[in-house]
């Protein structure tokens, strides 16, 4: 294991609660402009989450959740329409400010960029989804703190593979040894694992807290902040209530010493 190069984000669920009131909803939207009845309720939603990707999510609900659903000849295609319907009301309503960064994220980032840690993105989501949440809740040009942005169709395997992470290492050029992932999934974490990150951190949401989270080396209810600290719910409480770079560097040591 080696020095704290880079911190690698996972999107939706890590860096703001954007599942439920922002891609479901956006799902739902698109699904009555198309003049279909399907309703995805937060408890359905929790249960589709078990797949990544908006047009995988989609297939596997009429896979499993409405099989007698006539598809249309050219499938893929209608899939494909829907979901950039459903990306276009994302877009919007994240623009809006519909959902703000989770707590600690935006300190976190700021500090990473004082000390000269890079910063990159490995997620699932559609690129422009990234930007819109970026650009609505951090100042004007944040994008660029972003060194590498891995994202949607970039690798043909979305998480739990570990397609994108070693995508988002190779563009940097690091080793895994030399980076911390931030997750909030099981997917999440395995697809961290299998692309040889070793310090994980998850910050759990509703739909994630019962997931198993063995492979990560801490567990919290948040990043925390001064004035609203985190609870771990494995590993180490972080010592002044939230989790900034000494906490990780401390983190980064105790799993390359396997007790
Ligand atoms: C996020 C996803 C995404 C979003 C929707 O998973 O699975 O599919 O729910 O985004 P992760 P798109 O946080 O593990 O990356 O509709 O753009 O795919
Ligand atoms: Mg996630």
């Amino acid at each position: 294991m080696g020095r704290l190069e880079a911190l690698v984000f996972d999107v939706d669920g890590t860096l703001a609660d954007t599942e439920r009131d922002g891609h479901r909803v956006a799902f739902n939207r698109a699904f009555r402009d198309a003049g279909l009845d399907w309703d995805w309720t937060p408890e359905l939603y929790g249960r589709l989450l078990t797949v990544t990707g908006g047009k995988e999510r989609i297939r596997h609900y009429l896979d499993r959740y409405n099989p007698d659903f006539e598809r249309p000849a050219a499938f893929d295609d209608f899939v494909a329409g829907l979901h950039r319907a459903k990306t276009a009301h994302y877009t919007a309503m994240i623009a809006e400010g519909a959902i703000p960064l989770r707590p600690g994220v935006r300190r976190l980032l700021e500090q990473a960029r004082e000390q000269g840690v890079r910063l990159a993105i490995a997620t699932t989501t559609t690129p422009e989804n990234v930007s819109a949440l970026i650009g609505s809740t951090l100042p004007a040009g944040a994008m660029a703190w972003f060194e590498v942005v891995g994202a949607g169709d970039i690798v043909p395997s979305k998480k739990p593979a570990p397609d994108i992470y070693t995508w988002v290492l190779d563009q940097m050029q690091l080793p895994p040894g030399e980076v911390v992932a931030f997750e909030d999934s099981g997917h999440g974490v395995t697809s961290a694992r299998d692309a040889g990150i070793g310090c994980i951190v998850v910050t759990t949401n509703g739909y994630t807290e019962a997931q198993d989270f063995a492979h990560a080396s801490v567990v919290l209810d948040s990043l925390g902040d001064p004035d609203k600290p985190a609870k771990a719910i494995a590993g180490p409480q972080p010592a002044r209530g939230y989790i900034d770079l000494d906490v990780l560097r401390a983190l980064m040591v105790a799993v390359s010493v396997p007790a």
